[in-house]
């Protein structure tokens, strides 16, 4: 019998807005200016709480953190796609997209300082999981909701996201099998930021791309520019709208840099250059849509000012709230576990209690 090829597979990569700040006219969205504008408002919040984080930390005012920046065009035009009652299934470097879905940002400096009412949202149908520090798992989670979703058939979709690291882990494979199988409305976004702590993306896997590994799994893939928020907006876009006609899964890698360490605990200037940062700086994405907003005319160096000390305030604000001193409960985690009080907890709970100097200190 003569050998005979029984499937052929091809990613596509899509990038629409350019490092210069020009849109390819064909794939642009076109998306209206206050779509934009709120876009890149969002970005300029992320990345000053960031930067205030990383002060912070520095000073001894919060605990080690994760920083962002850089990342900020793939979790937040993803978010601004999502509609209430869909699932937002983070890693730990999505910071953008949990504020735009309402995660206040009291909740995330709580949340880095250890406080365990960060991961107590306000609102529970706000659906933002908590930070997923255990990598891979999360698409596992990520999975049973769009399952739950599709026997429900609430119309709900479950975006997760994930690191290029984290496509090693078994969480990962078994999260997207059975998405796969199951034809449920996830929608992954790995952010291959191109490293994972110090072991490089060429050390990760001898997949030529990551976005290749959903083929695999039976679902369509993409690989995009993720410095590019109109790309992410096309591709998350596209991905969203197949989930909730029924039509299952999508993998998409989003192909960005980490510009700054893995977190607060690490230094990597003890595995990459300052050159490769540097390169890597010219290429990021506030800088990009800044331009665009700059050439379609709707954004000047006053508007940005203004922007600048609004996101400023707003900073401002959370750490003040969030350094005003409040009684924290050392048993708060035990509050949380489940939605109402469980007998298991409530005994870990009395044992813990127990066991603290003077039987239940406050903090
Ligand atoms: C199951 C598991 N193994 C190892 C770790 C330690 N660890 C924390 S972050 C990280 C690397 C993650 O890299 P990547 O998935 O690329 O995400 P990034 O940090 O670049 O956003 C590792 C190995 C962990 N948190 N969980
Ligand atoms: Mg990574």
């Amino acid at each position: 019998m003569p050998r005979k090829q029984i499937a052929k597979f091809s990613v596509p990569h899509v990038q629409i807005l350019a490092p210069d700040g020009t849109a390819d006219a064909k794939l642009d969205p076109g998306l209206p200016a206050d779509t934009l504008l709120a876009m890149y408002r969002w970005m300029r919040l992320a990345r000053a709480l960031d930067e205030r984080m990383l002060k912070l930390q520095r000073q001894g005012r919060l605990g080690t953190f994760p920083p962002n920046a850089g990342q900020e065009a793939i979790s937040i035009p993803a978010a601004m796609l999502m509609r209430d009652g869909d699932w937002f299934v983070g890693a730990f470097r999505e910071l953008g997209g949990r504020l735009v879905r309402g995660e206040p940002l009291t909740a995330v400096l709580d949340y880095y300082n250890g406080w365990e009412e960060g991961n107590v949202l306000p609102d529970k149908e706000l659906r933002i999981l908590p930070t997923s520090v255990v990598i891979g798992c999360q698409i596992e989670h990520a999975a049973g909701l769009a399952y739950a979703a599709q026997y429900k058939e609430s119309g709900e979709v479950a975006l997760a996201f994930i690191g290029d690291g984290g496509t090693s882990e078994g969480g990962f494979h078994e999260g997207l099998n059975l998405a796969g199988v199951w034809r449920a409305p996830l929608v992954t976004i790995i952010q291959n930021n191109q490293w994972a702590i110090s072991i490089p993306r060429s050390q990760q896997t001898a997949s030529e791309t990551l976005a290749q590994k959903g083929i695999a799994y039976g679902m369509p893939v993409v690989q995009i520019d993720g410095n590019d928020p109109l790309a992410v907006w096309v591709a998350v876009g596209e991905a969203i709208e197949r989930a909730r006609r029924g039509e299952g899964p999508t993998l998409i890698e989003a192909v960005t840099y980490r510009l700054m360490m893995h977190t607060t605990a690490d230094d990597p200037k003890k595995y990459r250059t300052e050159d490769e940062e540097k390169r890597a700086w010219e290429l990021e994405p506030l800088l990009r849509t800044r331009k665009y907003l700059e050439n379609k005319e709707i954004w000047d160096q006053d508007r940005e000012q203004a922007l600048l000390d609004e996101v400023k305030a707003r900073v401002d604000a959370a750490v003040a709230e969030f350094e005003t001193p409040k009684e924290r409960p050392l048993d708060a985690p035990f509050d949380h576990v489940y939605g109402t009080a469980h007998p298991n907890i409530e005994a870990q709970r009395r044992e813990f209690l127990a066991g603290l100097e003077g039987g239940g200190a406050r903090g």
